[in-house]
């Protein structure tokens, strides 16, 4: 039977934790999911300088490979967000730490590098437009920083770097070299011209390989025989891997950040796309994704951790959920893509200033400082929305809200609310799922994605949320 043994792990990174989900298919048509593992993540200050903890992350990611492996798990994959990396040298060290894309070294640092023609026409080149959090601009700033990089040393994205240390086999994959902004958008190979505008030569960026191409034999001591797979290493990519879009249908990938977009067969770098802030990142089945990178959950996760500090007591996302349910009444909207709200710190104090600017004084509360967070996200996805239908010239006519913030019943309903159209919310887990898709193709038990998505897409479970017309709120 060519389920049998179907078992997979996918060890899915975001900012603000990290799991290892055990997948296994039962009869052929239903997918089961296990967490075998799950830790916190966030970024760290070193010195003054914002970094992941590499060493904390690895050790989490093995101890959840254990259990996986326990669990009866043949193969793993990886996907992480995208844009930071780790420089290794020849011998496999890693050379410094891994910074993160909060820290403040690229602050206009990509406007700079624009004007003085570096990046000038990367947008037609890479189709991703110019951010501080790219790995491009990032490389910049290390280099003024520190000086040339290290001769020998290669530049592994944060899912390479993980695959690297785990197998030792140095690669990465069309999704998550995608975020570099290095590679040409159309052939999907590395833009070595690009390249050595940053004094980066070709042998310091790994080969793009085939999805679903086998990565090396994980070494974990006792527990031998686990291959790992490349999976969509971008976690956006992953994600989307995870649902058959009809054509109309727009995603909104919902974690510490919100991937607003849709997926199209061919690339669009024009200059109104650039002009309305449009990425084009590569998805699965060579498809395009042409999101806009927008503010998720990190403003209410920070207000979370702080809110709770300042009430002394803890808080629940449900908890939030019905406070905001209870009690919210549209007081105060902001605009979630405030630079000063993206760098950590002070959550509570920039949004009071928000308030007070328009003219709400006095002590906020939860239900009004967290439904004001979702009112505003869901009003900013609807123009993204807007801007999409406008540039593609093709009608949105339903929304796919995939990821962790699919579990957020208010901001799904305030989301079909601003952009008046229906919102399917959907699977929670779907980086792992479409991580774990790709495994089970190159498995063998599948012959396509489509096909994966076709024989267990009913197992994953999905609630509608339909417009409520203005009169009804
Ligand atoms: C989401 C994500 C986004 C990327 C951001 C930073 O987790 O991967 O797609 O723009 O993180 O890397």
């Amino acid at each position: 039977h060519r389920f049998e043994g179907c078992r997979a792990a996918a060890i899915d990174l975001g900012a603000s934790s990290g799991r290892v989900i055990v997948g296994v298919i039962e009869d052929g048509q239903s997918l089961s999911l296990r967490e075998v593992h799950r830790f916190e993540n966030g970024l760290v200050r070193h010195g003054e300088t914002l970094v992941w903890d590499m060493d904390k992350i690895v050790a989490q990611v093995e101890a959840g490979l254990v259990a996986a492996v326990e669990a009866g798990a043949k193969t793993c994959a990886i996907d992480t967000w995208g844009v930071d990396y780790g420089l290794v040298d020849s011998d496999g060290n890693l050379l410094g730490p891994v910074v993160g894309y909060r820290d403040a070294r690229t602050e206009g640092l990509a406007a700079a590098l624009l004007e003085d023609g570096t990046l000038a026409d990367a947008y037609e080149r890479t189709g991703i437009p110019p951010l501080d959090i790219n790995t491009s601009v990032q490389i910049a700033a290390q280099i003024r920083d520190e000086g040339p990089l290290p001769m020998g040393a290669q530049i592994l994205m944060v899912p390479d770097l993980i695959t690297f240390l785990l197998t030792g086999d140095r690669g990465t994959e069309a999704s998550i070299a995608s975020t570099t902004q290095l590679v040409d958008v159309a052939s999907k190979r590395q833009d070595v011209e690009l390249l050595g505008r940053f004094g980066v030569d070709d042998a310091m960026v790994p080969v793009i390989r085939p999805l679903g191409s086998d990565a090396g034999e994980v070494r974990l001591g006792d527990h031998a025989g686990m291959r790992m797979v490349r999976a969509c290493e971008h976690d956006t990519a992953s994600a989307v891997a995870s649902i058959g879009l009809e054509p109309g249908d727009a995603f909104i990938s919902c974690g510490t950040w919100s991937l607003v977009g849709v997926a199209r067969d061919t690339p669009l770098a024009t200059p109104e796309a650039l002009a309305a802030g449009l990425s084009n990142e590569s998805g699965p089945d060579a498809s395009t994704l042409l999101l806009a990178n927008c503010t998720g959950l990190w403003i209410a996760q920070q207000l979370k951790i702080e809110m709770e500090e300042s009430l002394g007591r803890g808080l629940t996302w449900q908890g939030v959920a019905e406070e905001v349910r209870a009690s919210y009444a549209s007081t105060f909207l902001f605009d979630t893509e405030d630079p000063s709200l993206a760098r950590p710190g002070d959550m509570l104090g920039k949004l009071e200033r928000l308030a007070r600017e328009e003219g709400i004084e006095g002590d906020l509360g939860v239900a009004t400082l967290f439904g004001s967070v979702y009112e505003s996200l869901a009003r900013q996805y609807a123009q993204v929305i807007e801007r999409l239908q406008r540039v593609t010239g093709d009608p949105i006519e339903r929304i796919r809200v995939i990821g962790g913030g699919s579990r957020n019943a208010v901001l799904c309903q305030m989301v079909a609310d601003e952009c008046g159209l229906p919102v399917i919310a959907g699977p929670a887990e779907a980086s792992a799922v479409g991580n774990l898709l790709v495994q089970f193709c190159a498995h063998g038990a599948f012959c396509s994605l489509e096909d994966a998505r076709r024989a267990v897409g009913s197992s994953l479970e999905c609630g509608t949320y339909l417009p409520r017309a203005a009169s009804d709120l």
